[in-house]
């Protein structure tokens, strides 16, 4: 019988704790409590992998040659160009700390269980890229859009025969989009698409092309299976509804016109301490994790009760304003000798926060997750 290698055989300089979800394409979960062990930021080595389409010879936590890399940028474009990607590091650079987050994140606490990849809460990470600001590109390149650019849509590698993976994003995510060459400092980690990736902070993992190899900017959306029907939920376009409630177990027929892309992060929180099944010191407990939105306004607030939900006691942010990074919270809660349940949601300035049961957002392939975290420990 053959053994499923582990995580640092598969992607070299991975810490070997990482769960192999996947072998090929290479898909890696950070385990919780390494996840909640780096609450600034999340490493290179912990970070999670989640490949749809593997780049032959990109396995490795070590930056990837930029020599010979190339860049094409057209479409509705008054002047198309090809660019050395070295180009990059002579223009002005721009830092973004941001949540990567697979927009399966979370995915088997759906009801009945979903298809794809059984992540917990390990897909996903808080890192700082760092490179040039696609519209400052555009700038020094004399670029202008054409009216009818609606979309970005980016393109990457076929170098090694790689199958395509193409992503479509609004254009408003212009404001933000960059194309990164750093991560953490360091050079940008080949698996994590190094030597140059189009990161669009705010936005759900998948839309965050990684060896990217050419931009379009489109009237449409692409028509390539990561774009439809996958990463997609039921939603009516352009309604303000986030989400059109499925009944859970049943088949949906995916169309542009009901359902739309996995596009900004849903808001969401994690409980990082106490963690599940650990006993505590008491009666005072030290409740901390992360919570982020989308980055478009302010977290207003972390919410946690330990009796589900019918009071509320408010934890203390570490941030105001906006954020496409994670922002810490801690509370400290009074509780008495035994076992407790804690749970946490976050609100922003729109009034966007969690569902208690995460259930109600129940999709067939298991998107978006963004139900409220239960932890249950005791109390010593
Ligand atoms: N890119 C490319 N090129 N390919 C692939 O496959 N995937 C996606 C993104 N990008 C891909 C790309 C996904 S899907 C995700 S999550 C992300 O990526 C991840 O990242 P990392 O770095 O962590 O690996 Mo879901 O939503």
């Amino acid at each position: 019988a053959q053994q499923t290698p582990t995580a640092d055989q598969l992607v070299k300089g991975k810490d070997a704790k990482l769960i192999v979800l996947s072998q090929r394409p290479i898909v890696l979960e950070t385990p919780y409590d390494l996840l909640a062990s780096q609450p600034e930021r999340t490493s290179k080595e912990i970070l999670y992998v989640r490949n749809n389409v593997d780049l032959p010879g990109y396995n490795s936590v070590e930056g990837a040659s930029l020599e010979g890399w190339t860049l094409e940028v057209g479409g509705l474009v008054n002047k198309p160009f090809t660019l050395e990607a070295k180009e990059l590091l002579s223009l002005p650079q721009h830092e973004v700390t941001m949540v990567l987050q697979c927009s399966g994140n979370g995915r088997s606490f759906f009801q009945p269980r979903t298809s794809g990849n059984p992540w917990k809460r390990g897909g996903v990470g808080n890192v700082t890229f760092r490179g040039v600001r696609l519209k400052d590109l555009l700038e020094s390149k004399g670029v202008k859009l054409g009216e009818k650019a609606l979309f970005i849509t980016a393109h990457a590698s076929r170098q090694g025969n790689a199958a395509e993976f193409v992503r479509s994003v609004p254009i408003h995510a212009l404001e933000e989009a960059l194309l990164a060459l750093f991560m953490n400092g360091e050079p940008l980690p080949a698996v994590h698409g190094g030597p140059v990736r189009l990161v669009f902070p705010g936005y759900f993992g998948v839309n965050n092309v990684k060896w990217v190899a050419k931009i379009e900017f489109t009237e449409a959306e692409n028509t390539t299976a990561e774009q439809m029907p996958r990463y997609r939920v039921p939603a009516i376009p352009n309604a303000n509804i986030p989400i059109l409630p499925q009944e859970p177990g049943k088949t949906y027929p995916y169309s542009f016109t009901n359902s739309r892309p996995n596009w900004l992060v849903a808001i969401n929180s994690f409980i990082f301490a106490p963690q599940e099944g650990q006993t505590v010191e008491g009666p005072y407990v030290r409740v901390e994790g992360v919570a982020f939105n989308d980055g478009l306004v302010p977290l207003t607030s972390v919410e946690v009760s330990t009796n589900g939900g019918r009071t509320w006691f408010r934890a203390t942010l570490e941030g105001s304003g906006r954020s496409f990074g994670w922002v810490r919270w801690r509370a400290t809660l009074y509780l008495r000798p035994g076992e407790h349940e804690v749970i946490a949601r976050a609100w922003d300035a729109v009034g966007r926060s969690q569902p208690l049961d995460g259930n109600i957002a129940w999709n067939e392939r298991g998107y978006e997750y963004n139900g409220v975290m239960r932890v249950r420990f005791t109390v010593a």
